[in-house]
């Protein structure tokens, strides 16, 4: 690869006279030539991810990486004066997915493509996101998130399907997106259906209001349009039927033109569905097999059952899909009356009220899942523990065997080789480039003692977090105080991962520098997160945070010290910007709510340690680590499930606990409220005080004592750079390598290609 002959050809410029955004289509146009190339997987069996959410991320700098291109097409750049990260501005991050989940989605094609697996993730080419995030009066807006630009990484397929709805049907357009491993002769795909006739008009410019009703032109629009109303509940349930009717007939399609007969099915495919969401699948491949292809029903449902497989992820309630069996009526009255005869079924075989799948009047999707599919997983040990023990008990008593556990894990492609380029050296430096491919690099801890590489790590993070000043000056004009700690919480913004608790703790900060403790050194706390346009309490607390942040900056005593950012429009490019220049992860969920977390994997990968509760993957991590080297607080899941259990939390106890109260009223003083929204902080305060569901003053007290700890323990530098270093070398375990070899091994049993 030749950049500058090939911009000379292209351009009829030397590379050095390219602007960056005519380098970022030149590379976009090698790496998209170089992958159409590439064949794709091949076996007689395929694994189908379906997924709503494919969380992506930019695409450049990880296919470099992939097609071996990386350190070429950096060092030709350089040569001409262009840096990649200012080139890959220019990419515009695919909104397709939205949180955990769907990046975890986005690891797991990565990793399933590197291990040479046959398979695909499927889901929809959503035009719009879920909404781009802008700050305005220290709030949360929300603006349309369109980032379609058809010279980009889809492809067209030149497939389509018809899928019949109760009283229309419509045409779906295929389209796909090239997923390539690792230095990998191959390839996989993500693949997108659309729909013929959708029409991006519907968006206003400047609202993520559209009209609800105009299914045909309306499904592929949104990532989970507002659900706030009937209508929109309704649209997601033709938006779910829309994308499995399309996988069950590409699976079915496919398949035979493998040489399958359909009585094998089984043999030729096997579906992961990635939560609740694609559950639909189940009844709408019993249809196909039974109607187009005329096998007995109960001969259906036996194939069905033995190929697909269903991941939760999540026990709160509000994530537990039930639709009303009327809506599936009128989405789809055939799926309905095949979800009625399962019912029948597994009512003649169980009593328990509690296994059932319609339940007063209600289709729980996870029960569907369960009975009808071979594997249930949940997403760390003590995740599926809980689904096990407790939120699944019924079940696991009825299948033991059907349960499993699959910890997470993330590609190291993206978040140690692209995001962190520094590490990834000194750690082929130190370790031969094995690690690259085994995701083992356990053999740092031989250096903890090594004044030399704990020097060369501390450069390391001085250089990311350079580049973190330079992203959040350009994304936002945000002036990152100089030689600050840097404190971050990035993930979705709910109250039971306790944003709201870390906000607490910087009331107590700033109120403990006014009182004349000045802190060591600078600290920086970094949040960054988007709020469910419908979830009210999560938007004050945003506010809170952004007003909180405002306040402390006006403060002369207190802004040299202490300092709050918060990312706007939080995404996986901001992400990458971040992890690698933190020096604190906050994991400070109640225990037993976070399933598993990913990005405390990312930043241990990173180097960052670890502040956290003992729930979801943080289990893990600990043990890996052990106690010297993460900071771990706060009740237990067990405590947590018990409380649930006999009601006996008591906000308002907690609260007049002076030490509390003190912070908690900070948010209603007057003074405070009058730079902010006044009814927004009183309704959070209100609900801090009286219910406080995810219980952020029961460990409020522990939380600021160990933070204090963290801090000081930061300021012996060496015993902190070790502990770094600690993190980084067991961080090994979390590759989505280890996670997807575990999944092919346990549940897919696919054959890899070579
Ligand atoms: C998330 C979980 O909250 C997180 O703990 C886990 O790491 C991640 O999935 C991947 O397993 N859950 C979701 O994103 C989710 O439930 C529902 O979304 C729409």
């Amino acid at each position: 690869m030749n950049l500058d002959e090939l911009s000379r050809q292209k351009y009829g410029r030397s590379l050095a006279e390219l602007d960056d955004a005519t380098v970022y289509q030149l590379l976009m146009s090698v790496v998209s030539e170089k992958s159409a190339e590439l064949p794709l997987n091949a076996g007689k069996k395929r694994l189908y991810y379906i997924s709503a959410e494919f969380l992506i991320g930019k695409l450049l700098t990880n296919n470099l990486i992939n097609l071996g291109l990386y350190d070429e097409a950096k060092q030709q750049l350089a040569e001409a004066g262009h840096d990649l990260n200012k080139v890959e501005e220019n990419e515009v991050e695919p909104s397709l997915g939205n949180g955990g989940l769907g990046r975890l989605a986005a690891c797991f094609i990565d990793s399933m493509a590197t291990l040479g697996l046959p398979g695909d993730g499927v889901g929809l080419n959503y035009h719009f996101g879920l909404f781009h995030q802008k700050f305005v009066d220290n709030q949360q807006t929300t603006m349309p998130d369109g980032w379609l630009d058809r010279e980009g990484w889809l492809r067209d397929e030149n497939t389509s399907f018809t899928v019949e709805f109760g009283s229309f049907s419509v045409t779906s357009k295929l389209f796909s997106i090239d997923v390539l491993g690792y230095e990998r002769p191959k390839k996989n795909r993500l693949r997108l259906f659309d729909l013929e006739s959708i029409d991006d008009s519907l968006v206003p410019d400047n609202s993520i209001g559209f009209d609800k009703t105009e299914l045909k032109k309306n499904l592929t629009l949104f990532l989970y349009p507002d659900d706030s109303d009937r209508n929109g509940q309704l649209l997601r349930v033709y938006q779910q039927y829309f994308m499995v009717s399309n996988a069950a007939q590409l699976i079915v399609k496919e398949a035979i033109s493998r040489g399958c007969n359909l009585h094998d099915l089984a043999e030729y495919a096997v579906i992961q569905i990635n939560d609740t969401h694609p559950t639909m699948v189940i009844p709408e491949l019993i249809r196909i097999l039974t109607e187009d292809h005329d096998i007995a029903f109960d001969e259906a449902v036996s194939i069905v059952r033995s190929m697909v497989a269903y991941t939760n992820h999540t026990i709160l309630a509000e994530a537990l899909e039930k639709w009303p069996l009327e809506f599936l009526e009128e989405v789809s009255p055939k799926i309905a009356a095949i979800i009625k005869k399962l019912d029948e079924l597994t009512r003649a075989e169980f009593d328990d009220p509690a296994v059932q799948i319609i339940i007063d009047g209600k289709v729980h999707m996870a029960h569907l899942a369960i009975h009808y599919g071979y594997s249930i997983n949940g997403v760390a040990a003590l995740h599926t523990k809980i689904l096990e023990e407790s939120e699944l008990k019924p079940f696991y008593d009825i299948y033991p065997e059907k349960f499993s556990n699959k910890t997470n894990g993330i590609t190291f492609r993206r978040w140690l080789m692209g995001c962190n380029p520094e590490l990834a050296v000194l750690l082929d430096t130190l370790l031969g480039t094995e690690w690259r491919h085994t995701g083992d690099v356990s053999g740092l801890l031989k250096f903890a003692d090594d004044d030399e590489v704990l020097e060369q790590l501390a450069a390391i993070k001085d250089d990311a977090k350079q580049v973190m000043r330079d992203f959040l000056k350009f994304n936002q004009g945000a002036q990152v105080l100089d030689g600050s700690i840097v404190d971050v919480q990035v993930k979705r913004i709910h109250e039971y991962k306790r944003q709201q608790m870390l906000a607490l703790y910087l009331i107590w900060k700033y109120l403990d520098i006014k009182n004349g403790n000045i802190p060591e050194r600078p600290i920086t706390v970094i949040f960054g997160g988007k709020a469910a346009p419908a979830y009210v309490i999560a938007q004050d607390i945003i506010h809170l945070i952004l007003t909180l942040g405002e306040w402390i900056a006006n403060d002369p005593d207190v802004a040299p010290y202490l300092q709050v950012i918060m990312i706007e429009n939080y995404n996986v490019t901001a992400a990458e910007r971040i992890i690698p220049a933190a020096d604190i992860s906050e994991q400070i969920s109640l225990a037993s709510k976070e399933a598993s977390g990913t990005s405390n994997m990312k930043f241990m990968l990173n180097g960052a340690v670890t502040l956290c509760t003992i729930d979801g993957a943080n289990v893990e991590i600990a043990e890996l680590v052990g106690d010297d080297n993460i900071y771990t607080f706060g009740a237990s899941s067990d405590e947590v499930v018990k409380l649930y259990a006999d009601g006996s939390y008591n906000a308002h106890a907690y609260y007049l606990k002076p030490g509390i109260k003190l912070l908690v009223d900070f948010i209603t003083n007057p003074q405070f409220m009058a730079t902010g929204n006044a009814e927004r902080l009183q309704r959070l305060h209100d609900d801090l005080t009286s219910k406080d569901w995810f219980m952020a003053l029961l460990d409020l007290e522990e939380y600021i004592q160990e933070k204090e700890l963290v801090y000081s323990d930061y300021e012996d530098r060496k015993l902190w750079l070790k502990k770094s270093l600690v993190n980084i070398a067991m961080a090994g375990k979390f590759s989505s390598d280890r996670t997807i070899a575990e999944y092919n091994d346990e549940i897919w049993h696919l054959q890899a290609d070579k």
